[in-house]
């Protein structure tokens, strides 16, 4: 297993939208496994593909309690067929932003469909911060960021913000 690097704002890559996994073969797993291992490095809750550079249709979780035994999650091809009128807001972050946290506001719970790591149909009723981690990651499926939710003067001055962190970092290089 390996640590990958992150992607960070404002890299475009974050703006792809991931394309379906259409066999789960041992590369697959190996993805799977090395999501779990940078995940759990950074340390992070969740992480999409995408956040270290793989266009795929793949999310790794684990929202257990500090303390608590791992539960490492994977979902293939999720697709959300269900979400509640009901609403919860939840601090989020995201390893892509790093250190920036604001107020999300999503679906209380959702059902989703998806693929286990084995291949097998699965579908999960997902409440709490399972069910915000769940919607945050296939956002990611999708390009979409936790800023994209927040109002837009907050999100300009972000981008704005990480922009220049990454041309001071290319200055540093040279
Ligand atoms: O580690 C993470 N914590 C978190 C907290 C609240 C809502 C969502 C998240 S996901 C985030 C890891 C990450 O960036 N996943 O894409
Ligand atoms: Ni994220």
């Amino acid at each position: 297993m390996t640590i990958k690097p992150l992607i960070i704002l404002p890299d475009p890559v974050l703006r792809q939208v991931s394309t379906p996994i259409e066999t789960i073969d041992a590369d697959i797993r190996r993805l799977a496994d090395d999501m779990l291992e940078t995940m759990y490095d950074a340390p992070g809750i969740g992480l999409a593909a995408i956040q270290i550079g793989v266009a795929k249709r793949m999310l790794v979780l684990d929202v257990s309690k500090e303390g608590d035994d791992k539960t490492p999650l994977v979902f293939i091809n999720p697709e959300i067929v269900a979400s509640s009128d009901e609403r919860s807001i939840y601090e989020e972050g995201c390893l892509s932003i790093p250190d920036y946290y604001a107020e999300v506001e999503r679906p209380a719970a959702i059902t989703v469909k998806h693929l286990d790591r084995d291949g097998k149909e699965q579908m999960i009723e997902a409440d709490g911060l399972l069910a915000t981690c769940l919607q945050h990651e296939i956002d990611h499926l999708n390009g979409v960021l936790f800023i994209d939710h927040i109002s837009k003067l907050k999100r300009d001055m972000v981008i704005r913000k990480f922009t220049k962190a990454a041309k001071t970092r290319g200055a540093k290089a040279i």
